[in-house]
């Protein structure tokens, strides 16, 4: 399996932005985003399904797709796009089962094992990182750095990658050129609320002249 995804990938956070879910892809969306994954580690599951629920109607008004971190309850029940799991949420056949094949699961690796373990895995697409220091999770993995990007760039095939984890208008390109297909952002597009459509279309511009 290898899913298409645009070079920049944004993931909500409101602690970062102080904005509800809905809001913050509204502004994603403004700014040229066509995958968004939204992600809540502190509001109750009420809270964050009502929030969520919303959230999913901007995006399919904008024919934008849209991921759940974690969740995959909430994810069924809102019929969202698919779910991006980590190495203690449920397991990803588990998730494949209840979900079905038409769904999109991304997978967070840390390390060369993790990635190694994860080709057998039905996934969409792999993660990894943080590539660089982060301040968006509380107790990251150690940082991976771009070396170990390039080595995951070699094992993982055709499998998406997808790189995470301090990436920034400066690094960007080089996180593109090591050899992730796309780059999944939270601080750098989300700490100046007010810009967060302007920042996204300049880092997606900065890289190659056109939004993808
Ligand atoms: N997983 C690894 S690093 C990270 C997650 C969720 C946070 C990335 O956030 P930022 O602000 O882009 O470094
Ligand atoms: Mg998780």
């Amino acid at each position: 399996m290898s899913l298409r995804l645009p070079k920049v990938y944004p993931i909500t956070d409101r602690s970062i932005s102080s904005l509800s879910h809905e809001e913050q892809v509204r502004r994603l969306i403004a700014g040229g985003a066509t995958f968004i994954q939204l992600r809540e580690k502190t509001d109750s599951p009420k809270a964050f399904f009502e929030d969520a629920t919303a959230a999913l109607r901007v995006a399919r008004d904008a024919g934008v797709t849209l991921i759940i971190n974690d969740r995959v309850d909430i994810a069924l029940a809102l019929g969202a796009d698919g779910v991006h799991l980590g190495q203690t949420d449920m397991p990803v056949t588990a998730a494949r089962s209840l979900l079905g094949p038409q769904a999109i699961i991304g997978y967070s690796t840390h390390n060369i094992a993790q990635v190694k373990a994860a080709l057998d895995l039905p996934i969409d697409y792999l993660a990894f990182g943080p590539i660089f220091e982060t301040r968006s999770k509380q107790n990251p993995d150690p940082v991976a750095g771009l070396d170990a990007l390039r080595n995951v760039r070699t094992i993982a095939g055709n499998l998406t990658i997808v790189a995470i984890g301090g990436i920034q208008r400066s690094n960007l390109s080089t996180v593109l050129s090591t050899g992730a297909d796309s780059a999944a952002i939270i601080s750098e597009i989300l700490t100046t609320p007010d810009n967060i459509a302007k920042t996204l279309r300049e880092l997606v511009l900065k890289r190659d002249g056109q939004l993808r």
